[in-house]
């Protein structure tokens, strides 16, 4: 069911895709992160959206294959398929998900991060 509410969530927000999402908010208030790794597999630049085949995400999602928009970089100038990233995934409630803060390189050599910081669980 959560992967359903994710996709029914993606495909709203990619249906109003006016403003180009490379140049939307970067963060907004009440999101909650996530950490993601994984690789790079697709791309479509109308959208700036990546297709990545990602590791799960604990607490959130099991590992799988999908879309995810970005902001603040133009997909054309992401790295190739095939690479290895970690990024930033933003969730909200009700404005959809995104990722931020693309770095080519996988999860075991990534720099510990420290969490991000949230407001106490609150939405939901
Ligand atoms: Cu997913």
């Amino acid at each position: 069911m959560k992967i359903l509410t994710f996709t029914l969530i993606l495909t709203l927000a990619c249906g109003k895709a006016r403003i180009s999402n490379a140049d939307k908010p970067l963060s907004v208030p009440g999101e909650k992160t996530y950490a993601l790794a994984g690789k790079i597999v697709g791309r479509d630049a109308s959208e700036n959206s990546l297709t990545i085949d990602h590791e799960a995400i604990p607490g959130f999602m099991e590992a799988m294959t999908m879309d995810y928009i970005v902001r603040g970089a133009k997909v054309d100038a992401l790295p190739p398929n095939g690479t290895a990233i970690t990024a930033t995934l933003h969730v909200t409630g009700d404005k959809g998900i995104w990722i931020t803060g693309l770095r080519a390189g996988d999860a075991a050599h990534r720099p510990p991060q420290a969490p991000a910081a949230q407001p106490p669980a609150a939405s939901r």
